[in-house]
């Protein structure tokens, strides 16, 4: 390991094994000069460098000749726009006709050796019947289905079924409520929702039908449920001309159904994530533009080859599974592990029991995770890793320990780890090393990817800080193939959200550090956003499913910094007058943010007190985080509030809260 100090921190050299040793791949890019030489040139001349790339890594129907049109400003960039192009042919069909023996989809199930891999070839005949019975049911172009399923194979099937026939599917995490579930049915008009009789996750069963069940009644789109029987003994009522079960309809459909053919500006999917409000964004990508950033970065940054098996351990109800479980991997046409289980599950070895038994490539994870299994002990990482080339890193900041840990006992010095920064709707990755070749800081995402064009903002004034050794806020100046292009049925929100705050630029909502290096340093949310385990809400959310308890007046819920869970969520809390808080009410207000969002956005305290408020009635929830990090002495300036000497009830009621 090589490790030279800087005034901010130190660097590591990726492994030299990685370019010279003969049992390796050769890198898809062998140096920092011909980073920054492809670098400059996506920059200053993106319609040359995203054409070239977009020719290489797709396959087209009808080749573009328009690389990129549409502005930043204007909201509406586009790419690509005078080509045809057909998604689940690049991602299952070509692959299928070159290597139809090659595995496409590593399946590790729950309990140890009840997994299956999946061949491309299989794999076009599974999604062909899956596609034919969902035109069965009415499924056509540009219609929306949902899917709320547990990581086996059968969600990848139906995610890439609904995409040979052009339709648009949204994920709903297999961990939401049904009121959850219900808000996205509803505000995305699907018109079928495929679902699992229950899924099996760390030795445990969880229903998931059922949670469908009590959604269905309240969305008046919905035709039809198509349910994937997980638990051959589970007993799933089955309502009559509404639910079907999939091996009753799958099998009859013919194993080979013609792909659909659309436009690159075509949706591919809706993601709902939270922001700042309470109401989640259907996040809306496109075909072309997010295929080619999927691809790209997966090129680059894991160094992707079609020979390789990717280990990515995250879940398709976020945006992380979507590009590197699904989309990115099949676009190169590697191998890629559809994982089941947890981490600890029948023990804390089981992801490098899986990296050995699959002799995996590429391994993904979380922080969260990271943090986790290095608490367990490093004796748990026994298994034969020699595999393993790029580690990756995502969803919010890695402490230089955990990233330590991560290269030191897992890769055992032996691989690059890439910190990947990036969000739902970004598509891709947008600030990261590239395995091979970047210099690593451990607790730096590094360096901006082809294309990001990313500066730091002061918030004070809206100006761009040019030069290094600066602080503000991340933002984009122009517009990249993998963007968001709109939200679902809300364009103004979109623009408002991530475009007007500095105009002229994306938003990330993220503040930043850019070292003497050029290096980003992503330092967390600026907003009202909270990440639990890599999971993310918005406080206004939570908030209101507190509110919506009678003995409810008002609440503010802030972020604090969790060791395991990266945040944690606590809630202050005001009751209607003549109501006192008990044992039983805290209970209730629990199992409302429960059910009306996710067991994830559980509260970890409740803090029954008055809110700080300012004059206009504004909660300063800075005064809430310094309090809750015992820092009630650097409060500062309290002279805004209605009421300063609500203060004092807060300190009080924070100590004697449990
Ligand atoms: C991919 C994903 C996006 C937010 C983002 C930021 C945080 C993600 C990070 C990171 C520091 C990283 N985040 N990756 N912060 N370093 N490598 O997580 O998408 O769920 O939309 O969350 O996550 O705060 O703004 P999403």
């Amino acid at each position: 390991m090589t490790q030279h100090a800087t005034n901010y921190s130190f660097v590591i050299d990726p492994p030299a094994r990685l370019h010279k040793d003969a049992s390796v791949p050769k890198p898809n890019i062998s140096s920092m000069e011909e980073y920054k030489a492809m670098y400059e040139q996506s920059i200053r001349d993106p319609t040359t460098f995203w054409g070239k790339m977009a020719r290489e890594i797709i396959h087209w129907e009808k080749p573009f000749e328009t690389v990129k049109q549409g502005s930043i400003e204007n909201a509406d960039a586009a790419w690509f726009t005078d080509g045809l192009i057909s998604p689940c042919y690049n991602l299952v069909d070509r692959h299928a006709i070159e290597r139809p023996n090659d595995i496409a989809l590593i399946y590790e199930a729950d309990e140890l050796n009840e997994g299956r891999n999946i061949t491309y070839r299989q794999l076009l005949a599974d999604v062909s019947q899956c596609a034919g019975a969902l035109a069965s049911l009415g499924v056509t172009k540009g219609d929306r289905v949902a899917i709320y399923m547990p990581m086996i194979p059968e969600t990848i099937i139906a995610m890439l079924a609904v995409i040979r026939l052009g339709a648009i599917h949204t994920i709903i995490f297999a961990g939401f409520s049904s009121e959850s579930v219900t808000d996205r049915i509803n505000d995305s008009s699907s018109k079928l929702i495929i679902t699992c009789d229950e899924s099996h996750r760390g030795g445990k069963r969880i229903p998931l039908k059922s949670v469908v069940n009590r959604a269905y009644p309240n969305c008046p789109t919905l035709t039809n449920v198509l349910v994937f029987q997980r638990s051959p003994n589970a007993s799933t009522a089955m309502e009559e001309g509404r639910d079907i079960w999939w091996h009753d309809l799958v099998p009859k459909f013919p194993k080979y159904c013609p792909p659909a053919v659309v436009n690159p500006e075509h949706p591919l999917f809706l993601l709902y994530t939270s922001g700042s409000t309470g109401k989640p964004k259907g996040v809306v990508h496109t075909t072309g533009g997010y295929l080619l950033g999927a691809a790209a970065t997966c090129k680059y940054i894991f160094d992707l080859h079609p020979t390789d098996r990717m280990g990515c351990a995250g879940d398709v109800g976020w945006i992380t599974g979507h590009t590197y479980i699904v989309y990115g991997p099949l676009m190169i046409g590697s191998a890629t592990l559809v994982f089941e289980g947890t981490p600890a599950y029948p023990d804390y070895s089981r992801y490098w029991d899986m990296v050995e038994r699959h002799k995996l490539t590429q391994w993904y994870i979380a922080p969260t995770a990271i943090r986790l299994l290095q608490r367990a002990g490093d004796e748990y990482v026994k298994h034969d890793r020699s595999s393993l080339r790029v580690l990756g890193s995502v969803g919010e900041p890695i402490a230089p320990e955990s990233f330590m840990w991560y290269y030191n006992v897992v890769g055992q010095g032996r691989c690059a780890v890439a910190d990947t920064y990036w969000q739902t709707e970004t598509g891709s990755h947008i600030v990261s090393s590239m395995g091979p070749i970047t210099p690593m800081k451990p607790g730096s995402a590094t360096l901006p990817f082809f294309g990001i064009d990313a500066v730091i903002i002061d918030p004070l004034d809206g100006k761009v800080i040019e030069g290094n050794d600066v602080e503000g806020v991340l933002a984009i100046r122009s517009s990249w193939p993998s963007a968001a292009r709109t939200v679902w049925r809300g364009h103004d929100r979109f623009i408002d959200t991530y475009l007007k705050p500095y105009p002229g630029f994306y938003f990330t909502g993220d503040g930043a550090y850019r070292d003497k290096d050029g290096y980003i340093w992503i330092r967390g949310r600026v907003d009202d956003v909270v990440n639990i385990s890599g999971h993310r809400l918005s406080t206004a959310e939570i908030e209101a499913a507190l509110i919506s308890h009678d003995s409810v007046a008002e609440s503010a819920v802030v972020g604090i910094p969790d060791e395991l869970t990266g945040q944690a969520v606590n809630a202050f809390i005001l009751l209607k007058p003549g109501v006192t808080a008990n044992a039983d009410l805290e209970k209730q207000l629990i199992m409302s943010v429960r059910s009306t969002i996710g067991p994830f956005a559980t509260p970890r305290k409740l803090i029954f007190s008055d809110l700080p408020k300012t004059r206009s009635g504004k909660i300063m929830r800075r005064i809430l985080r310094k309090i809750l990090a015992g820092e009630a002495d650097q409060i500062g300036d309290v002279s805004t509030l209605a009421e300063p000497k609500v203060v004092e009830h807060i300190i009080h009621a924070v100590h004697h809260a449990h």
